[in-house]
């Protein structure tokens, strides 16, 4: 069967794919031909992940679900937060090089990533979250993942996500905890 995931970003799209194997083909918005820019005006993970999966239901009449992710930085009162992917408003080397100059003497580097995803079947909305505790690093290391994977180091692990392989990432990610607990629905939902 299929899902829809409703988002244009390839890394995250991928990411899932991996988690899914082969119980679902995973299509995304540029897979439906939607090239729309989403714009993500909510105040929280939840209300944004929502918007973006309410825009495929208005638009295609399809079930989906859609992801909406960020990094919190205690230091940095939770930011970037929902503004991850447009802190610099540059790309994904500006928007961590931002985190890492004003974390610089820092002595509290504990952050986190979180997920939250919306599931949206037949218009009735249904979320779940994950989580991903770790550090930010001075510097970037790793050139995999995506995002901020070169500054954030997980607990327990002396590699940062960038220096990762995908499913190793899969194993402990936020996306792949909220992932878990769609799957899960949707195993005892049908
Ligand atoms: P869509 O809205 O189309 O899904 P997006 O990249 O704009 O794609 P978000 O609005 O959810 O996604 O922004 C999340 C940003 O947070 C993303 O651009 C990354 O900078 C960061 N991010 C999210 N998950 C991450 C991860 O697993 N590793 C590193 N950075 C991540």
């Amino acid at each position: 069967p299929e899902l829809v995931f409703a988002t244009h970003n390839a890394h995250k799209t991928a990411e899932v794919a991996l988690m899914l194997k082969a119980q679902f083909t995973i299509l995304n918005l540029d897979d439906l031909g939607c090239h729309a820019e989403i714009p993500e005006i909510g105040l929280t993970f939840a209300e944004n992940a929502a918007i973006k999966s309410a825009y495929v239901w208005e638009n295609y009449q399809i079930d989906c679900f859609a992801d909406d992710s960020g990094l919190e930085v205690d230091a940095l009162n939770m930011e970037p937060g929902i503004y991850s992917a447009r802190y610099s408003g540059a790309g994904d080397v500006a928007n961590y090089q931002l985190v890492l100059s004003k974390m610089e003497g820092v002595l509290n580097r504990k952050a986190r990533f979180r997920t939250v995803i919306c599931l949206l079947l037949k218009g009735q909305e249904f979320f779940f979250e994950g989580a991903l505790e770790g550090t930010i690093r001075p510097k970037p290391s790793g050139n995999q993942g995506f995002g901020y994977d070169p500054i954030f180091q997980p607990d327990g692990y002396t590699v940062t996500l960038a220096e990762m392989d995908m499913q190793e990432k899969n194993s402990i990610s936020h996306r792949a905890l909220a992932m878990q607990k769609l799957l899960h629905f949707l195993s005892i939902a049908d």
